[in-house]
Protein backbone atom coordinates (compact mmCIF):
# COMPACT_ATOMS: atom_id res chain seq x y z
CA UNK A 1 0.00 0.00 0.00
CA UNK A 2 1.42 3.62 -0.56
CA UNK A 3 0.17 6.69 1.08
CA UNK A 4 0.30 10.38 -0.13
CA UNK A 5 2.18 12.23 1.57
CA UNK A 6 1.34 15.44 0.08
CA UNK A 7 -2.35 14.63 2.02
CA UNK A 8 -0.25 16.00 4.91
CA UNK A 9 -0.07 19.29 3.51
CA UNK A 10 3.31 18.51 2.72
CA UNK A 11 3.36 19.59 -0.98
CA UNK A 12 6.53 20.23 -3.45
CA UNK A 13 7.34 23.74 -3.05
CA UNK A 14 7.88 25.29 -6.59
CA UNK A 15 11.34 27.24 -6.41
CA UNK A 16 12.17 30.37 -8.47
CA UNK A 17 15.58 32.01 -9.10
CA UNK A 18 16.92 35.39 -9.64
CA UNK A 19 20.56 35.50 -10.59
CA UNK A 20 22.84 32.80 -12.47
CA UNK A 21 26.03 32.88 -10.82
CA UNK A 22 28.10 31.08 -7.73
CA UNK A 23 25.25 32.06 -5.22
CA UNK A 24 22.13 30.37 -7.69
CA UNK A 25 24.18 27.13 -8.31
CA UNK A 26 24.61 27.13 -4.27
CA UNK A 27 20.96 27.90 -3.26
CA UNK A 28 19.42 25.62 -6.19
CA UNK A 29 20.93 22.44 -5.12
CA UNK A 30 19.78 23.83 -1.46
CA UNK A 31 16.24 23.65 -2.77
CA UNK A 32 16.57 20.40 -4.25
CA UNK A 33 17.93 18.82 -1.34
CA UNK A 34 14.87 20.65 0.41
CA UNK A 35 12.33 18.76 -1.74
CA UNK A 36 11.64 21.30 -3.82
CA UNK A 37 10.53 21.54 -7.61
CA UNK A 38 13.82 24.06 -9.07
CA UNK A 39 11.02 25.36 -11.29
CA UNK A 40 12.27 28.51 -13.03
CA UNK A 41 15.64 30.99 -13.29
CA UNK A 42 15.60 34.25 -14.41
CA UNK A 43 18.67 36.38 -14.88
CA UNK A 44 20.09 39.95 -16.30
CA UNK A 45 19.25 38.39 -19.95
CA UNK A 46 17.34 35.97 -21.48
CA UNK A 47 20.09 33.46 -22.88
CA UNK A 48 21.78 34.25 -19.82
CA UNK A 49 18.85 32.98 -18.02
CA UNK A 50 18.48 30.16 -20.52
CA UNK A 51 22.46 28.92 -19.63
CA UNK A 52 22.36 28.78 -16.27
CA UNK A 53 18.96 27.16 -16.08
CA UNK A 54 20.41 24.45 -18.14
CA UNK A 55 23.78 24.25 -16.23
CA UNK A 56 21.69 24.01 -12.77
CA UNK A 57 19.05 21.90 -13.76
CA UNK A 58 15.88 24.53 -13.50
CA UNK A 59 12.68 23.86 -15.80
CA UNK A 60 12.40 27.09 -17.19
CA UNK A 61 14.47 30.16 -18.02
CA UNK A 62 12.52 33.47 -18.01
CA UNK A 63 13.05 37.03 -19.17
CA UNK A 64 12.56 38.28 -15.84
CA UNK A 65 10.90 38.74 -12.59
CA UNK A 66 7.39 39.26 -14.08
CA UNK A 67 7.61 36.58 -15.90
CA UNK A 68 9.08 34.69 -13.22
CA UNK A 69 6.51 35.34 -10.94
CA UNK A 70 3.98 34.25 -13.85
CA UNK A 71 5.38 30.95 -13.12
CA UNK A 72 2.95 30.63 -9.91
CA UNK A 73 6.16 29.76 -7.73
CA UNK A 74 5.70 29.33 -3.95
CA UNK A 75 8.89 31.43 -2.76
CA UNK A 76 11.97 33.48 -4.80
CA UNK A 77 15.65 33.22 -4.23
CA UNK A 78 17.26 36.63 -5.05
CA UNK A 79 20.71 35.84 -5.76
CA UNK A 80 21.71 38.96 -8.00
CA UNK A 81 24.11 42.05 -7.79
CA UNK A 82 23.84 43.79 -4.17
CA UNK A 83 22.66 46.91 -5.54
CA UNK A 84 19.27 45.39 -7.20
CA UNK A 85 18.67 43.01 -3.64
CA UNK A 86 16.06 45.71 -2.13
CA UNK A 87 13.97 46.50 -5.87
CA UNK A 88 13.61 42.61 -6.59
CA UNK A 89 13.04 41.41 -2.88
CA UNK A 90 10.23 44.00 -2.92
CA UNK A 91 8.48 43.10 -5.87
CA UNK A 92 8.52 39.34 -4.49
CA UNK A 93 6.91 40.34 -1.13
CA UNK A 94 4.03 42.65 -2.84
CA UNK A 95 3.44 39.61 -5.36
CA UNK A 96 2.63 37.63 -1.82
CA UNK A 97 5.73 35.09 -2.27
CA UNK A 98 7.84 33.80 -0.17
CA UNK A 99 11.39 35.03 -0.28
CA UNK A 100 15.29 34.56 0.37
CA UNK A 101 17.73 37.08 -0.57
CA UNK A 102 20.94 37.40 -0.56
CA UNK A 103 23.15 39.56 1.83
CA UNK A 104 22.88 42.18 2.30
CA UNK A 105 19.83 42.48 2.18
CA UNK A 106 19.84 46.16 0.78
CA UNK A 107 22.19 48.92 0.92
CA UNK A 108 20.68 51.07 3.39
CA UNK A 109 18.99 50.67 6.50
CA UNK A 110 16.27 52.34 5.63
CA UNK A 111 15.84 49.90 2.50
CA UNK A 112 16.35 47.02 4.97
CA UNK A 113 14.04 48.10 7.26
CA UNK A 114 11.48 48.66 4.44
CA UNK A 115 11.86 44.92 3.12
CA UNK A 116 11.43 43.82 6.71
CA UNK A 117 8.24 45.62 7.30
CA UNK A 118 6.51 44.81 3.48
CA UNK A 119 7.38 41.11 4.66
CA UNK A 120 5.52 41.08 7.44
CA UNK A 121 2.48 43.32 6.65
CA UNK A 122 2.23 40.46 4.05
CA UNK A 123 2.85 37.57 6.22
CA UNK A 124 5.40 36.11 3.57
CA UNK A 125 8.59 33.84 5.04
CA UNK A 126 12.06 36.50 4.47
CA UNK A 127 14.52 34.83 4.93
CA UNK A 128 18.83 35.85 4.58
CA UNK A 129 21.44 33.48 4.05
CA UNK A 130 23.64 33.86 7.17
CA UNK A 131 24.28 30.20 6.62
CA UNK A 132 27.54 29.72 8.84
CA UNK A 133 24.74 29.46 11.74
CA UNK A 134 23.97 25.91 10.15
CA UNK A 135 27.24 24.42 10.79
CA UNK A 136 26.19 21.89 13.62
CA UNK A 137 29.48 22.39 15.72
CA UNK A 138 28.26 26.72 15.52
CA UNK A 139 25.38 24.84 16.69
CA UNK A 140 26.99 22.86 19.70
CA UNK A 141 29.02 26.49 20.85
CA UNK A 142 25.81 28.29 21.10
CA UNK A 143 24.11 25.81 23.28
CA UNK A 144 27.29 25.35 24.97
CA UNK A 145 27.46 29.18 25.67
CA UNK A 146 23.79 29.06 26.34
CA UNK A 147 24.16 26.49 29.40
CA UNK A 148 26.60 29.02 30.88
CA UNK A 149 29.63 26.26 29.87
CA UNK A 150 32.03 29.04 29.69
CA UNK A 151 31.10 31.28 32.59
CA UNK A 152 30.39 35.53 31.73
CA UNK A 153 32.34 36.72 28.51
CA UNK A 154 35.46 38.46 29.35
CA UNK A 155 37.04 39.43 25.43
CA UNK A 156 36.29 37.92 21.89
CA UNK A 157 38.69 37.25 19.15
CA UNK A 158 37.48 36.83 15.43
CA UNK A 159 38.36 37.47 12.00
CA UNK A 160 36.84 36.66 8.80
CA UNK A 161 39.75 36.20 5.82
CA UNK A 162 39.88 35.78 2.01
CA UNK A 163 42.03 36.16 -0.56
CA UNK A 164 40.13 36.98 -3.74
CA UNK A 165 41.09 40.07 -4.18
CA UNK A 166 44.72 39.91 -3.42
CA UNK A 167 46.28 40.68 -6.57
CA UNK A 168 45.70 44.10 -8.11
CA UNK A 169 44.02 42.49 -11.72
CA UNK A 170 41.19 41.32 -9.10
CA UNK A 171 38.17 42.44 -10.22
CA UNK A 172 34.47 42.19 -9.38
CA UNK A 173 30.90 44.02 -9.78
CA UNK A 174 31.28 44.06 -6.12
CA UNK A 175 34.00 46.82 -6.28
CA UNK A 176 32.13 49.94 -6.97
CA UNK A 177 29.18 51.28 -5.25
CA UNK A 178 26.54 51.39 -7.81
CA UNK A 179 26.84 47.45 -7.69
CA UNK A 180 27.98 46.34 -4.64
CA UNK A 181 27.49 49.09 -2.25
CA UNK A 182 29.33 50.87 0.02
CA UNK A 183 30.69 48.29 1.72
CA UNK A 184 32.70 45.25 0.15
CA UNK A 185 34.52 43.64 2.60
CA UNK A 186 32.54 44.19 5.36
CA UNK A 187 28.59 43.88 3.57
CA UNK A 188 30.30 40.88 2.04
CA UNK A 189 31.64 38.76 4.51
CA UNK A 190 32.29 40.93 7.68
CA UNK A 191 28.36 40.62 8.32
CA UNK A 192 28.46 36.96 8.41
CA UNK A 193 30.69 37.25 11.16
CA UNK A 194 28.88 39.34 13.55
CA UNK A 195 25.56 37.55 12.82
CA UNK A 196 27.58 34.55 13.90
CA UNK A 197 28.99 36.57 16.71
CA UNK A 198 26.06 37.63 18.41
CA UNK A 199 24.25 34.50 17.31
CA UNK A 200 26.39 32.72 19.13
CA UNK A 201 27.47 34.29 21.85
CA UNK A 202 23.73 35.49 22.44
CA UNK A 203 24.21 39.22 22.88
CA UNK A 204 24.73 42.18 21.00
CA UNK A 205 27.96 44.44 19.87
CA UNK A 206 26.67 47.30 21.64
CA UNK A 207 29.71 49.76 20.20
CA UNK A 208 32.06 49.70 17.83
CA UNK A 209 34.80 51.44 16.30
CA UNK A 210 36.56 50.50 13.24
CA UNK A 211 39.54 51.40 10.28
CA UNK A 212 38.54 51.02 6.68
CA UNK A 213 41.41 50.06 3.88
CA UNK A 214 41.01 50.47 0.26
CA UNK A 215 44.70 49.08 -0.99
CA UNK A 216 43.99 49.59 -4.82
CA UNK A 217 41.95 52.35 -6.22
CA UNK A 218 41.52 51.01 -9.78
CA UNK A 219 40.50 47.44 -10.62
CA UNK A 220 39.40 46.30 -14.09
CA UNK A 221 40.05 49.93 -15.62
CA UNK A 222 37.30 51.59 -13.15
CA UNK A 223 37.62 53.29 -9.89
CA UNK A 224 37.16 51.21 -6.33
CA UNK A 225 34.75 52.85 -4.19
CA UNK A 226 34.74 50.41 -1.56
CA UNK A 227 36.81 48.76 0.87
CA UNK A 228 39.01 45.51 0.67
CA UNK A 229 39.72 45.21 4.66
CA UNK A 230 38.26 46.34 8.18
CA UNK A 231 39.60 46.00 11.36
CA UNK A 232 36.89 46.63 14.41
CA UNK A 233 36.66 47.08 18.10
CA UNK A 234 34.09 46.05 19.57
CA UNK A 235 31.74 46.47 22.91
CA UNK A 236 29.51 43.71 23.87
CA UNK A 237 26.19 43.88 25.75
CA UNK A 238 27.64 42.05 28.86
CA UNK A 239 30.46 44.45 28.91
CA UNK A 240 32.97 42.07 26.76
CA UNK A 241 34.88 43.61 24.68
CA UNK A 242 36.82 42.30 21.28
CA UNK A 243 38.52 42.72 17.88
CA UNK A 244 37.78 41.67 14.32
CA UNK A 245 39.69 41.31 11.23
CA UNK A 246 37.86 41.23 8.04
CA UNK A 247 39.73 41.19 4.76
CA UNK A 248 39.57 39.77 1.17
CA UNK A 249 43.13 40.57 0.76
CA UNK A 250 44.65 38.26 3.25
CA UNK A 251 47.00 35.97 1.36
CA UNK A 252 45.87 32.09 2.20
CA UNK A 253 43.35 32.70 3.46
CA UNK A 254 40.31 31.54 1.32
CA UNK A 255 36.91 31.38 3.44
CA UNK A 256 38.97 32.17 7.44
CA UNK A 257 35.62 32.85 9.51
CA UNK A 258 36.81 32.81 13.05
CA UNK A 259 35.10 32.90 16.34
CA UNK A 260 36.26 32.80 19.51
CA UNK A 261 35.13 33.40 22.72
CA UNK A 262 36.87 34.14 26.14
CA UNK A 263 34.81 33.12 29.31
CA UNK A 264 35.71 33.25 32.93
CA UNK A 265 35.35 29.72 32.91
CA UNK A 266 36.16 28.37 29.40
CA UNK A 267 37.17 29.34 26.00
CA UNK A 268 35.45 28.14 22.66
CA UNK A 269 36.67 28.58 19.24
CA UNK A 270 35.34 27.44 15.98
CA UNK A 271 37.34 27.82 12.46
CA UNK A 272 34.67 27.91 9.41
CA UNK A 273 37.28 25.82 7.10
CA UNK A 274 37.46 22.88 9.86
CA UNK A 275 33.54 22.79 10.27
CA UNK A 276 33.89 19.38 12.09
CA UNK A 277 35.52 20.55 15.20
CA UNK A 278 35.27 22.51 18.04
CA UNK A 279 38.17 23.53 20.55
CA UNK A 280 37.05 24.21 24.14
CA UNK A 281 40.24 25.88 26.04
CA UNK A 282 40.29 25.48 29.87
CA UNK A 283 43.23 26.40 32.21
CA UNK A 284 43.67 22.50 32.46
CA UNK A 285 42.70 20.06 30.22
CA UNK A 286 41.95 22.25 26.76
CA UNK A 287 39.39 19.56 24.57
CA UNK A 288 39.12 19.72 20.88
CA UNK A 289 35.57 18.11 20.17
CA UNK A 290 34.49 16.68 16.35
CA UNK A 291 30.67 16.76 15.87
CA UNK A 292 29.13 13.24 17.18
CA UNK A 293 25.10 14.01 16.78
CA UNK A 294 25.57 11.28 19.91
CA UNK A 295 27.05 13.52 22.32
CA UNK A 296 25.64 16.77 20.77
CA UNK A 297 23.78 19.16 23.31
CA UNK A 298 20.01 18.36 22.92
CA UNK A 299 18.41 19.77 20.06
CA UNK A 300 21.76 20.30 18.03
CA UNK A 301 21.64 16.70 16.82
CA UNK A 302 19.26 17.60 13.66
CA UNK A 303 22.05 19.66 12.63
CA UNK A 304 24.24 16.28 11.56
CA UNK A 305 22.82 14.87 7.90
CA UNK A 306 25.29 11.93 8.37
CA UNK A 307 26.91 10.32 10.52
CA UNK A 308 30.05 11.33 12.92
CA UNK A 309 33.01 11.10 10.70
CA UNK A 310 31.46 11.84 7.39
CA UNK A 311 32.26 15.15 7.06
CA UNK A 312 29.39 17.80 6.42
CA UNK A 313 30.73 21.54 5.17
CA UNK A 314 29.57 24.25 3.81
CA UNK A 315 26.82 22.92 1.00
CA UNK A 316 25.56 21.25 3.60
CA UNK A 317 25.42 24.23 6.13
CA UNK A 318 23.34 26.09 2.68
CA UNK A 319 20.92 22.76 2.64
CA UNK A 320 20.03 23.50 6.48
CA UNK A 321 19.29 26.56 6.10
CA UNK A 322 17.24 26.44 2.88
CA UNK A 323 15.38 23.37 4.46
CA UNK A 324 14.34 25.42 7.11
CA UNK A 325 13.34 28.35 5.16
CA UNK A 326 11.08 26.31 3.59
CA UNK A 327 10.32 24.48 7.09
CA UNK A 328 8.63 28.16 8.29
CA UNK A 329 6.83 28.21 4.39
CA UNK A 330 4.85 25.23 5.91
CA UNK A 331 3.49 26.92 9.36
CA UNK A 332 6.77 25.74 11.18
CA UNK A 333 9.29 28.06 13.54
CA UNK A 334 12.62 26.44 13.28
CA UNK A 335 14.96 27.69 16.28
CA UNK A 336 17.78 30.34 14.73
CA UNK A 337 16.36 30.86 11.19
CA UNK A 338 18.22 33.91 10.29
CA UNK A 339 15.20 36.61 8.87
CA UNK A 340 14.60 39.45 7.05
CA UNK A 341 15.16 41.06 10.88
CA UNK A 342 18.93 39.82 11.03
CA UNK A 343 19.09 41.76 7.49
CA UNK A 344 18.66 44.85 9.08
CA UNK A 345 20.95 44.38 11.71
CA UNK A 346 23.50 43.51 9.44
CA UNK A 347 22.70 47.01 7.34
CA UNK A 348 22.56 48.53 10.79
CA UNK A 349 26.27 46.85 11.67
CA UNK A 350 27.73 48.10 8.04
CA UNK A 351 26.41 51.90 8.44
CA UNK A 352 28.05 51.85 11.82
CA UNK A 353 31.14 50.46 10.57
CA UNK A 354 31.76 52.79 7.77
CA UNK A 355 30.26 56.02 9.97
CA UNK A 356 33.16 54.69 12.32
CA UNK A 357 35.66 54.79 10.34
CA UNK A 358 34.99 57.85 7.99
CA UNK A 359 34.37 60.05 11.28
CA UNK A 360 36.99 58.14 13.24
CA UNK A 361 34.64 57.91 16.34
CA UNK A 362 33.22 54.95 18.51
CA UNK A 363 29.24 54.47 17.10
CA UNK A 364 26.22 53.10 19.54
CA UNK A 365 24.87 49.66 17.49
CA UNK A 366 22.66 48.39 20.23
CA UNK A 367 19.43 47.67 18.45
CA UNK A 368 16.45 49.65 19.41
CA UNK A 369 13.21 48.92 19.30
C1 LIG B 1 32.44 35.79 -1.45
O1 LIG B 1 33.11 36.68 -0.64
C2 LIG B 1 31.54 34.84 -0.67
O2 LIG B 1 30.99 33.95 -1.61
C3 LIG B 1 30.42 35.56 0.08
O3 LIG B 1 29.63 36.36 -0.77
C4 LIG B 1 29.58 34.55 0.82
O4 LIG B 1 28.57 35.17 1.54
C5 LIG B 1 30.49 33.78 1.77
O5 LIG B 1 29.73 32.79 2.38
C6 LIG B 1 31.64 33.15 1.02
O6 LIG B 1 32.31 34.13 0.29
Amino acid sequence: MTTDVTATGVGTIRSGFLGGGFMAQVHSRAARAAGASTAVLASSSLERAFTAAQDLGIDRAASDIAELLAEDVDIVHVCTPNATHAALALAVIEAGVHVICEKPLATTVADAQRLADAAEDRGVVAAVPFVYRYHPMVREARARVAAGEIGELITVDCGYLQDWMLLPGDDDWRVTSADGGPSRAFADIGSHLCDLLEFVAGERIVRLTARTRRVYEERGNRPVTNEDAVSILVEMSSGAIGTLLVSQMAAGRKNALTLELHGAQASIRFDQERPEELWVGQREGSQHLFRDPQTAHPGVARFSVVPAGHAQGYQDAFNGFVADAYAAIRGETPDGLPTFADGVRAAQLTEAVLLAAREERWVDTAPTG
